[in-house]
């Protein structure tokens, strides 16, 4: 009998196959038995007739449990009630393994349960479709920079030495030294830009953040270009067409799951270069405007970026910020010193900054300034000052962060169900 996947099963249309996979839910009617069975790629309804069966298989199929692993046979017809269109006719069962009280019925449940069974709450239709969206939206950053001639250079994620301030860092002993978990493979990516010109780097970052909040996570996934002989405006001409490929991708391969969860595309589907640019100093301006008391100089909290970010439909940069509230490694503007030639990017309906990135210092002695200001180890920095010994040029990159970039595509009001394990304050199980 031929194995086939649910998502294929239109092509099997009045053959006779065989699905592997769980029973998702269950319900019957005296002769009959509903099946609906999921094996990963999609869910079927399978339906067990008593005069066409087996009473052994009839009573098999009437005392399955919620998440039995089973293996069904049958004919598969086409039916336009059913959800995916097509039912399995079951003609023969076999029970691979009896799952008993699965603690996970389709009901509600709280949040903090389903975090504690997160390694079964994945299996349920809404979890699914967030992490399909989650492998979308990686598979079309890769496939945007591999196809414009970033090369992927693989950062490290233990490390000498901090990249975004010292006071999130997780320390570990490295036979007797000190090392840390990476914050942003971007000074690594400095270094391979000025080997590659166009390098990206994908993978795990680190920050020990203690403040609970609903964009936050011990440990998210970025996505950090980097290019040599880049300003900040290709930085950001870059970025907009970037989030706008990533976007209009998931729209059109993930519609599906975009409508599982209830996800008004309106806006998404707004989303195309050019994207609007504003200053910090107009930033200030529209916030003082809408009431909020902010003094020159400080970031900005989640309420103001949702109060930035509700003047425009599509997202927005917010550029150059006060160079003493950023990293030591970014360019102050020369023609004002005190504003850095950085950027942010906030995303529409109170998602919030999903992008960090800018120029950065290319000249040696600012950036040893730099980073003595800032109490770094200068020791633990030399090879990044060699950058600026050997050729430096100017250059430019970002950081995306995927786990935010995911809320705002899916309409999730919370990064935890971006990420299949999330990493939180007071939460490592499981
Ligand atoms: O700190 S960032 O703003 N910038 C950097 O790390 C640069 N070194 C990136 C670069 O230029 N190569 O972080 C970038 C993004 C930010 O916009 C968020 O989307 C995400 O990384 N981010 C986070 N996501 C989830 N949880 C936490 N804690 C977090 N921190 C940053």
């Amino acid at each position: 009998m031929t194995n086939v996947i649910i998502s294929n099963i239109g092509e099997y249309e009045g053959q006779e196959v065989t699905l592997r996979g769980w029973v998702y839910n269950k319900r019957s009617s005296g002769k009959i038995q509903f099946i609906l069975i999921r094996d990963g790629t999609g869910i079927i309804q399978g339906v067990v007739f008593k005069g066409d069966v087996t009473p052994e298989t009839f009573a098999l199929a009437d005392s399955l449990t919620q998440e039995s692993s089973i293996v069904a046979t049958g004919k598969v017809r086409e039916d336009k009630r059913a959800p995916g269109g097509y039912e399995l006719s079951i003609g023969d069962l076999q029970l691979v393994h009896r799952a008993l009280d699965y603690p996970i019925a389709p009901k509600e449940h709280g949040v903090d349960f389903l975090m504690s069974h997160r390694h079964l709450w994945l299996r349920s239709s809404q979890q699914h479709a967030i992490l399909r969206v989650r492998a979308e939206i990686i598979n079309a950053c890769r496939d945007y920079l591999d196809e414009r001639g970033f090369t992927l250079i693989d950062a490290p994620i233990l490390t000498p030495a901090a990249c975004e301030g010292t006071t999130t860092l997780f320390e570990t002993d490295y036979f007797g030294d000190k090392a840390y978990l990476s914050q942003s493979g971007q000074l690594y990516m400095e270094a391979a830009a000025m080997a590659f010109g166009r390098v990206y780097c994908f993978g795990p970052t680190f920050r020990a953040e203690k403040s609970k909040t609903r964009r936050h996570l011990m440990e998210f996934w970025m996505i950090e270009p980097e290019m040599a002989f880049a300003d900040l405006d290709e930085d950001m001409r870059v970025q907009e067409e970037f989030v706008s490929y990533v976007v209009q991708r998931v729209l059109s391969k993930r519609q599906q799951e975009l409508e599982m969860l209830q996800r008004d595309t309106t806006r998404l589907k707004k989303v195309e270069p050019p994207f609007p640019r504003i200053s910090y100093d107009e930033a200030i301006a529209i916030l003082r405007k809408n009431g909020v008391e902010i003094e020159w100089g400080g970031d900005f909290g989640a309420p103001d970026e949702t109060i930035l970010a509700e003047q425009f439909e599509k997202p927005v940069f917010v550029h150059r910020y006060p160079t003493q509230s950023k990293a030591f490694y970014m360019k102050p503007d020369p023609e004002r010193p005190e504003v850095a030639l950085c950027a942010d990017l906030l995303a529409p309906e109170g998602y919030g900054e999903i992008i960090g990135g800018g120029q950065r210092m290319d000249d040696l002695e600012m950036l040893e300034k730099k980073i003595v200001e800032h109490n770094l180890p200068k020791e633990a920095y030399e090879w990044y000052l060699d950058l600026r010994r050997y050729g430096s040029v100017p250059h430019a990159g970002f950081g995306m962060g995927i786990e935010r970039t995911v809320a705002w595509i899916c309409g999730l009001d919370h990064v935890r169900e971006t990420i299949p394990f999330a990493r939180m304050l007071y939460r490592i199980y499981p």
